[in-house]
């Protein structure tokens, strides 16, 4: 627990056992909704033209939205553990590489919430893929399972505050190929990221991929209508995020922009002025104190993120909080196809004009050794990338997802949002290179990352609980 004195642990204790908070104002019901692979750019409220999220765009509307929100790792289980523990990722020992474990040591905000006497549970993908039996857990993370959301609440004792995860599986692949045309979207108004090469394959698997966010945004939607017909949207936080970026060569996976920047909005009608737009950093490390100190109960101290309340409460627009300048990400191993079984390991910092990333292993291929390539999921753009590398319209997009690269990267967001033009060795950046570089060493010792703390981590070596078959990826 935090260092506090004894007389607020314990005023903290009682009220968290009470069955209702002071001056007669009952708890907070939490409502997280968590897709599964979908960028920061990819919602109405963001700007897409194409992809419609009427329900995420109401929760932004009524509530906060997040322009700087970044997962800690772009890679569903690390990101899912680091969400439920508060924790980044590199501090759950394997919990850190997907299809892994999460130690039961790691206690979550669900376990903290059912202790203060909230109902919780999940549907669907809670922390996953990986094994709970090889973490010493009876059930998933996130809680006891439920078919759906109805089911969940019409189980609990009427009055009673609940916490619950809402995970879909959209939009991760396999996506029904042409179901985003066949849907009535026009592949002529899609925004093709600079990352990616503008042809109608591309084009085409882009709107199968918001097919899907659409499908998550409608049962959402659904959800929230089922709330507010019961009377209970307007004492529920409601959060909608997504565990990583799109699942398309250099986003997924990867630490640039369209891997790790996710969606984020947070709707709290009772407590949070609404219709607000925020640039502040915030990583989904941050969401497990966030919901504690909003439910009233006590922060573990081995939380390392930090409450948002306060910057929700604020009531204001822009930057609230000078110091929310900046994220810190990490990625150690997603998919074993590379020789040895190993990671890729990687730690990046992302302010607003830059992002500093540290490729520790260059001599490893990021995206998987070739041929495969089994690092990026298999998909018609990634077909295509493979088929044309020598195409000289397409080389550059190629060579960018899936060819080595250097120790350090660093990439100036003004000139090149897309991150494609890595200015890490020209002199005239090297001061801030520098002053990057130092800042992310800061946070990794200042969070007993084992890496930075010179203590060889088991990483590369740590089980892997999943079927690895080549079909799947090539
Ligand atoms: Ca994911």
């Amino acid at each position: 627990m935090r260092r506090r004195d004894l007389f607020s642990l314990a005023a903290t204790a009682a009220f968290a056992g009470c069955a209702s908070a002071p001056e007669g104002r009952s708890r907070p019901n939490i409502l997280f909704a968590i897709s599964d692979d979908q960028s920061f750019a990819h919602t109405g409220a963001s700007g897409d033209p194409v992809v419609r999220t009427p329900a995420f765009d109401r929760i932004s509307a009524e509530g906060v939205r997040f322009e700087h929100a970044f997962c800690n790792s772009p890679s569903c289980t690390p990101s899912r553990g680091a969400i439920l523990t508060g924790q980044e990722c590199y501090r759950l020992e394997e919990g850190v590489n997907l299809w892994s474990s999460l130690p039961a040591k790691f206690v979550t905000y669900p376990d903290l919430l059912e202790a203060a006497g909230y109902q919780i549970g999940f549907t669907r993908k809670g922390w996953s893929p990986g094994s709970l039996e090889a973490g010493g857990r009876s059930r998933n993370p996130a809680g006891p399972r439920y078919d759906d959301f109805q089911t969940f609440y019409e189980a609990n004792p009427p009055g009673a505050p609940f916490c619950f995860w809402f995970g879909s599986s959209d939009p991760h692949r396999a996506y029904e190929k042409g179901s985003g045309i066949a849907s009535g979207l026009r592949p002529e108004d899609v925004v093709v990221p600079p990352f990616l090469p503008d042809d109608p394959e591309v084009r085409s698997d882009i709107l199968d991929y918001y097919f899907e966010i659409e499908r998550f945004d409608r049962e959402l939607g659904e959800i929230l209508s089922y709330l507010e017909e019961r009377g209970q949207l307007e004492n529920t936080i409601v959060i909608v995020t997504s565990d990583n970026g799109m699942p398309f060569p250099r986003a997924k996976a990867d630490l640039y922009d369209y891997g790790a920047r996710v969606p984020l909005a947070v709707r709290w009608p009772e407590s949070v002025p609404g219709g607000r737009v925020v640039t502040d950093f915030a990583s989904l490390v941050d969401i497990a104190p966030t919901i504690l100190e909003a439910a009233g109960i006590e922060i573990p101290e081995d939380m390392t993120g930090r409450s948002l309340l306060d910057l929700l409460k604020s009531g204001e627009d822009g930057r609230v909080d000078p110091t929310r300048d900046h994220v810190i990400l990490a990625r150690e191993r997603h998919t074993p196809w590379r020789e040895g079984r190993v990671g890729y390991p990687m730690r990046a910092i992302r302010t607003d004009q830059y992002l500093y990333i540290r490729n520790i292993e260059p001599d490893r291929w990021p995206a998987g050794d070739p041929p495969i390539l089994g690092e990026v999921d298999p998909s018609p753009t990634k077909d295509l990338m493979r088929a044309r590398k020598d195409d000289p319209d397409f080389r550059r997009y190629y060579e960018a997802a899936f060819s080595k690269r250097p120790g350090e990267e660093l990439y100036e967001l003004g000139l090149d949002p897309g991150q494609m033009k890595n200015v890490a060795d020209e002199a005239a950046h090297a001061e801030i290179k520098s002053a990057l570089a130092a800042k992310l060493d800061q946070h990794l010792l200042a969070t007993s990352d084992p890496r930075a703390l010179g203590h060889p981590p088991t990483w590369e070596s740590d089980p892997h609980h999943g079927r690895l078959t080549l079909e799947q990826r090539q």
